[in-house]
């Protein structure tokens, strides 16, 4: 019996592949801003619904740009309930994060926010956490008021729109991760949206050392860029990602019609928005965690390899000790909880079947 991991890779056609590589080996341009990049941002701005993207090596360093080029400072409030990188790019970068809590999807409670800031405050940094979109105009209201910057981290949300707007154009910036366990992919790779031409001409000088020609550095940056063999394998995998999209949500629903067992919640659509199914996460035996770690143990025997995305809490890792953060609490029964199920293009019912038939 094959081993079912959370997820797999999205690959595109070999053949294909090959054949950009052959292209690329003519032309030996195999980085800094070649054709296959350029071409690869224009496509992404045309089906992600943006008008100003700068791809990155992964989706780490766009947040640290983003912090950069936006002039972050102090203080910023994020969220507990994510994977550490949106965090330790604020403590890399010299910042304090305050944490607050979440609301029951999982992304920073906007009511939340407001008794957390202070006069060292400077931004509001989001996830959307698997690809459920944070309540993005209360967030703005409340940035308005305090003249906060907001920041997204969309590592998880790419696709999903909201009242047939892309959530990524929501916020002063958006970041995206590639990951190889992303929904789309290009091996390690990342991006950022940003909604003027003089912004992405900060973050395209910020991801090659802030060099504006060969005798001028105008800012300080860092070496951020995407190679050339990523760029295509990327515009390869963008001709897929509707499918693989389309497959992963056959899963979902799979899962979300035969998982009716007691004790174990997920989440449904979200009115008004278009999902990509990113992560299945469901939630067992709230308020006991023995459940959820024994559930994960089990599968694990049976050779289903779920994960806890995200336990522990970011505030609970030592090297985050020290900084500030107030009540916790759906955070923390989230996280005390939550286990993500396979899931990926190319999984089938059949798969989904074997989880199913081993939770129950
Ligand atoms: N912000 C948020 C909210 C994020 O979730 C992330 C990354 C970032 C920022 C930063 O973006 P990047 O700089 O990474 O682009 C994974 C990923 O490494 C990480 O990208 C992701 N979030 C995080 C949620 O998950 P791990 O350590 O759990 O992955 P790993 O290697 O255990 O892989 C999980 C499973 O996927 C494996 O059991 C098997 C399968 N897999 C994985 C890889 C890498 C494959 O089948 N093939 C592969 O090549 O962190």
């Amino acid at each position: 019996m094959k081993n079912l991991y959370v997820t797999s890779p999205l690959l595109p056609d070999l053949e294909e592949f090959k054949h950009c590589i052959d292209e690329i080996w003519e032309s030996r341009q195999v980085t800094n801003n070649g054709t296959f990049l350029q071409e690869f941002e224009r496509r992404l701005c045309e089906y992600l619904g943006v008008e100003h993207i700068s791809v990155f090596t992964n989706g780490t360093i766009p947040l640290i740009a983003s912090l950069k080029v936006l002039g972050i400072s102090g203080e910023v409030i994020t969220t507990p309930y994510s994977f550490v990188a949106s965090s330790s790019v604020l403590a890399l970068c010299g910042i304090d994060p305050v944490f607050v809590d979440v609301d029951e999807h999982g992304n920073i409670d906007p009511c939340k926010i407001e008794d957390a800031v202070t006069e060292r405050t400077s931004a509001i940094l989001g996830v959307h956490v698997y690809g459920n979109p944070c309540q993005t105009d209360k967030i703005r209201e409340m940035a308005d008021k305090h003249n906060l910057k907001v920041v997204y981290d969309a590592a998880h949300a790419f696709g999903v729109m909201k009242n047939g707007r892309s959530i990524l154009l929501e916020g002063d910036v958006s970041t995206l991760s590639f990951h190889a366990t992303k929904v789309f992919s290009t091996i390690e790779g990342g991006a950022v949206v940003c909604h003027s031409k003089e912004m992405k001409e900060k973050f395209d000088s910020f991801r090659n050392f802030g060099i504006e020609d060969e005798e001028t550095v105008s800012m300080i940056g860092l070496n951020g860029k995407m190679d050339e063999i990523r760029a295509s394998y990327g515009l390869l995998n963008l001709k897929q990602v509707d499918k693989a999209m389309s497959e992963r949500k056959t899963v979902v629903e799979y899962y979300r019609s035969n998982i009716a067992v007691d004790g174990i919640e997920f989440f449904r659509d979200i009115e008004n928005v278009r999902h990509n199914y990113s992560y299945f996460p469901i939630f067992v035996g709230d308020k006991c965690p023995n459940v959820r770690n024994e559930l994960h143990e089990r599968l694990k025997s049976h050779g289903i390899y779920s994960r806890k995305y995200f336990y522990p809490l970011i505030t609970d890792f030592e090297a985050f000790s020290r900084y500030r953060h107030n009540d916790l609490t759906m955070a923390r029964r989230l996280s005390d909880s939550v286990l993500c199920l396979p899931l990926f293009a190319g999984m089938t019912c059949d798969d989904a079947e074997k989880v199913v038939r081993c939770i129950k």
